[in-house]
């Protein structure tokens, strides 16, 4: 459902981000990381899920557990083998660390690291080389969707990866094991390839049809998730479906698959694994991986109705996340799914304007986009919990629908910073990576990188480069901070355990931070399609003006990040009836609560003098 896209702040890196976050302030010795992690000196198979450095401070480490290494470790297990699993992303450990710790394990005979994404082969790559490079006799094996498209490449060019897993790897990594273990050919493995294979002998692995079979994910980084060294649980990821009908041109989930079928879990399969979480975990919320939580054909309805009709009926109490197309949502799946507990949604909008609809295969209209919109806005989900993608650059659209584009998203109010510079990203396999290729439109670059492309309509390619380039200069005179503050508050919201006054007002700083940086944006926007040019250097100055209106917001909220005990580091003035009021650094900031008993149970808010968008 999701569509990834590039967006300059990709590129952005703190320093305070180069340090092991868990490992900050203890000695990460092999041994400590042999106990965090359960490790079994006898295990003959290690699982790697790879860390993407410079990336993790966008992603919060609670919502870093891999459904992928939790389906491999239970597929190994269900068959006896042993197996020792590290995810470096979510125990924040360097690639490097988690090479050496392997070192320590004589008895590994195959090591599977998961390239899920282009962008993070480059480390999957390094880390073999390092691995091999320690004179181990070891098979390393890789999967995942990046892997499945580039095998070939894969195997041509990385001498140090033995063999490529295409598409889901459950009975494959079980196969190759069996087969080292026994010192039998890997030949008779289908879905695997491997170097100095014989084409005629390599076959392909038809699909799973029946998921139900598969042995739940192991939860062993949710266990460590809980532990006093773990950074805590948002939402436990689970997964009810694999693949999608739909043709996106951008998507590369069909890569995985092979083709565009939807395998479903059974209801009862699902309610199984969400109450074995319950008990386990003592953890309600959930995230559908999913990438079409509902497929809009009459099965595909039954089976989301069905699912939430039991969840009521079983009282679950469940809270959860789905994610899902426009033309899929409806009053009544809506209901079904809220009722059930529904509590954020991600809609692949991706695009207003119709013709960029079409180019990108949708086959949905902008009309239908914005009626889901509004389905959802009706309804009591917070507008910060209905998320959804946007590609606010296309390869092949016009100028005239860039701007359309740009007037669509800015009319939804759900306009964030990053959206305004989402940039189609070229993944192989892809219809529109295929539609390039073949236009001789694509530079390709070595393996894990990118491709790049012009755009075929030269006004477009103009503005986006001008756009950047603003963006650019306006970060680095005014925005860093922001940007700093913003990671700041990612990378340690996961220890917060704030009141609500306190989280309200620190989410209500984020909000408005942005929404400044956001009007400059615009301001540019307006000022290229008005056809005033000269207007952008004055709007670089205005820019700069802002950092009056910023300083104090930045100030506070990176005290209030600093307060681990929760607390305000000022004086709040109580002024009854639920109203209570602060002042600070030129700020106004009123409160108004609701209680249940002593406790808040709302707590609404106003700053001012900063004005209202
Ligand atoms: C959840 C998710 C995330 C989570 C990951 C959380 C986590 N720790 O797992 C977050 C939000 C962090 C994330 C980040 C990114 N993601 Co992402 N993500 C997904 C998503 C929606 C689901 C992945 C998943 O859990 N699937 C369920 C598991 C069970 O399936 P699986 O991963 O495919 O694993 C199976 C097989 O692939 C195989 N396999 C996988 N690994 C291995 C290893 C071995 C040894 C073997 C044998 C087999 C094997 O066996 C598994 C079981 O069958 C996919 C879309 C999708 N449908 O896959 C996109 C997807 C993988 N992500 C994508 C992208 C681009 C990214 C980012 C680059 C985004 C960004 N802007 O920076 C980053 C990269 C992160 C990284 N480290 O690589 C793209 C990749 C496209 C590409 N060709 O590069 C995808 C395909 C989305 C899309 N449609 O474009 N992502
Ligand atoms: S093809 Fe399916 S999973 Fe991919 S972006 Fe489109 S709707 Fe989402």
């Amino acid at each position: 459902m999701r569509a990834y896209v590039s967006a300059a702040r990709d590129s952005f890196t703190s320093n305070s981000m180069s340090l092991s976050r868990f490992t900050q302030g203890r000695l990460a010795t092999v041994k400590s990381m042999k106990t965090m992690f359960n490790l079994s000196e006898t295990a003959p198979v290690f699982l790697i899920y790879p860390r993407l450095q410079n990336y993790s401070y966008k992603i919060q480490a609670q919502d870093r557990e891999s459904l992928a290494l939790g389906y491999l470790i239970g597929a190994l297990e269900s068959s006896a083998v042993e197996v020792n699993a590290i995810n470096a992303e979510l125990g924040d450990l360097s690639n490097d660390e988690v090479v050496d710790l392997i070192a320590s394990f004589p008895n590994t005979r195959l090591i599977g690291i998961s390239a899920g994404s282009e962008k993070v082969f480059p480390h999957v790559e390094r880390m073999c080389k390092r691995l091999k490079g320690n004179g181990a006799e070891i098979h390393i094996t890789t999967g995942g969707i990046f892997a499945t498209t580039a095998y070939a490449d894969i195997l041509e060019q990385s001498t140090y990866i033995d063999s490529v897993c295409l598409g889901e790897g459950e009975h494959v990594i079980v196969e190759l094991y069996q087969a080292i273990a026994n010192g039998n050919r890997l030949d008779g493995i289908p879905g695997l390839k491997f170097r100095g294979q014989e084409d005629s002998l390599a076959t392909t692995r038809s699909r799973i049809s029946n998921l139900d079979s598969l042995s739940f994910p192991s939860r062993r980084d949710l266990t460590f998730m809980v532990s006093p060294e773990g950074p805590g649980v948002r939402k436990v990821k689970i997964a009810t479906s694999r693949g999608c009908y739909a043709r996106c041109s951008f998507c590369s989930i069909h890569e995985i698959f092979g083709n565009r079928l939807v395998q479903r879990r059974s209801v009862e399969n699902i309610i199984q694994e969400i109450r074995y979480i319950i008990d386990r975990f003592a953890i309600n919320r959930f995230s559908f991986m999913d990438d079409l939580f509902i497929t809009p054909s009459t099965s595909g309805r039954a089976w989301v109705m069905s699912f939430c009709q039991e969840i009521v009926r079983q009282k679950l109490e469940i809270r959860f996340w789905i994610e899902t197309r426009a033309d899929t949502l409806d009053r009544e799946i809506v209901d079904a799914l809220l009722s059930a507990g529904m509590d954020s949604i991600f809609i692949g909008i991706e695009a207003g304007s119709t013709g960029v609809l079409k180019k990108m295969q949708k086959d949905v209209t902008a009309a239908q986009n914005l009626e889901a919109l509004h389905l959802l806005r009706s309804t009591p989900l917070d507008p910060e919990d209905i998320r959804f993608g946007y590609i606010m650059f296309v390869p092949n659209m016009s100028i005239g629908e860039l701007r359309e584009q740009y007037e669509w998203i800015r009319r939804s109010g759900h306009c964030r910073v990053q959206t305004l510079q989402n940039r189609m990203n070229i993944y192989r396999g892809t219809p529109e990576y295929k539609r390039l290729k073949a236009a001789g439109k694509l530079r390709e670059g070595p393996l894990g990188v990118l491709p790049s492309y012009d755009f075929d309509d030269p006004e477009v390619g103009v503005f986006e480069r001008l756009f950047r380039a603003f963006h650019n200069r306006c970060v680095e005179s005014v925005f860093s901070a922001v940007h700093d503050v913003q990671i700041r508050y990612i990378s340690r919201r996961h220890k917060f355990s704030k009141p609500p006054r306190q989280f309200n007002l620190m989410s209500e700083l984020l909000k408005r931070i942005e929404w400044i940086e956001r009007d400059h944006y615009y301001r540019f926007f307006d000022a290229h399609f008005s056809g005033a040019k000269s207007e952008i250097a004055r709007i670089e100055d205005a820019t700069r003006d802002d950092i009056d209106e910023l300083t104090p917001m930045i100030s506070l909220l990176n005290n209030l990040i600093d307060q681990n005990d929760g607390g305000l580091p000022f004086d709040i003035r109580d002024e009854g009836s639920g109203k209570s009021s602060l002042r600070t650094g030129g700020l106004l900031i009123e409160w108004e609560d609701k209680f249940r008993g002593d406790d808040i149970l709302h707590s609404s808010l106003q700053i001012s003098p900063v004005s209202i968008r």
